[in-house]
């Protein structure tokens, strides 16, 4: 263990703290994390653990979900500007434009948003629950924010309602075209390809299954095919070539690197252990109503 390891250790122990890492953190922050999952996992586990300091190695806004959901703790994202510019495409005064363009329409929000924008849309998404969540609104017409490709994905498994989508993307999905797509089939003809919804559609197309990152690791683990193309964040490799040493995995596209999600250190883990930062803060109004948007997902599912 190393001299960094062995003082976040100390420091998690003594500030009563846990780690918590997204699928797309680089390995070494996964190694070092209690939990490593989703951002909607990683924030339902940080509302029910007994502790006083969560440390989220994550983006922006899955710090700020957890500290909706857990607004007693101390809520640390050791990287400040880990930033996700899907969530930037949309601003609360978009929401509100469009809900005076379409009145009385509910406003479906993925997670990867802010929280002005959850506090101004009906109900909170993952990529998990997307197609469930709008399913079981009794509205034939929605709003769905601010991923487009997600939202194209959902219109077609939920095709008797109508939705209204915002063109915004993942720049990093965004880079896997349906070519990359063909000729890693033709490179590995046996290969099972798993894309995250965040792609194109025609990349989606291409695909053998589409879902989040936890249903990408779930179907590689269990399925019994011996090889897979990842349509999705390089980090879920680290989890997949751990827990399926007998496996092999390929990205679809060599730039499947997320650089905000990559910025996070084991130096800035300890350094937000250590001086607090950046703790996450929300003004009342926004978190009363963005935690009623995430709470509504969480009736649901
Ligand atoms: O919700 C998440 O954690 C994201 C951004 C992707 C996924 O599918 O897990």
């Amino acid at each position: 263990m190393t001299e960094l390891t062995q003082e976040i250790r100390r420091l998690k122990q003594q500030r009563n703290a846990v780690i918590l890492a997204h699928n797309y953190q680089i390995d070494e922050v996964q190694a070092i994390a209690d939990y490593v999952g989703d951002s909607f996992y990683l924030s339902r586990q940080a509302a029910t653990l007994a502790c006083d300091v969560i440390v989220f190695c994550g983006v922006y806004f899955m710090a700020e979900t957890a500290k909706l959901l857990s607004p007693d703790k101390t809520v640390l994202l050791p990287e400040a500007d880990a930033g996700c510019p899907l969530a930037d495409t949309i601003t609360a005064e978009d929401v509100r434009e469009l809900k005076r363009l379409y009145p009385g329409v509910p406003v479906v929000c993925y997670i990867n948003s802010s929280a002005e924008v959850k506090a101004e849309s009906d109900i909170c998404c993952t990529s998990s629950n997307a197609v469930r969540i709008i399913r079981s609104l009794p509205d034939r017409q929605v709003i769905f924010i601010p991923d487009g490709h997600l939202g194209d994905y959902v219109a077609k498994q939920v095709p008797d309602k109508k939705l209204i989508l915002w063109q915004g993307s993942c720049v990093t999905h965004a880079k896997v075209k349906p070519d990359d797509v063909l000729k890693a089939r033709q490179r590995h003809p046996e290969a099972k390809i798993l894309v995250h919804p965040e792609c194109s559609p025609e990349v989606v197309a291409l695909a053998d299954f589409a879902g989040s990152t936890s249903e990408i690791i779930h179907y590689a683990e269990n399925s019994a095919d011996k090889t897979y193309l990842i349509g999705t964040e390089a980090g879920v490799l680290c989890q997949l070539k751990t827990s399926r040493p007998d496996k092999e995995f390929f990205l679809l596209h060599a730039g499947l690197y997320c650089p905000n999600m990559k910025k996070t250190r084991l130096q800035s883990i300890y350094q937000a252990l250590l001086d607090d930062q950046y703790s996450m803060k929300l003004d009342e109004r926004t978190a009363k109503q963005a935690t009623r948007t995430l709470r509504k997902m969480l009736e649901m599912v």
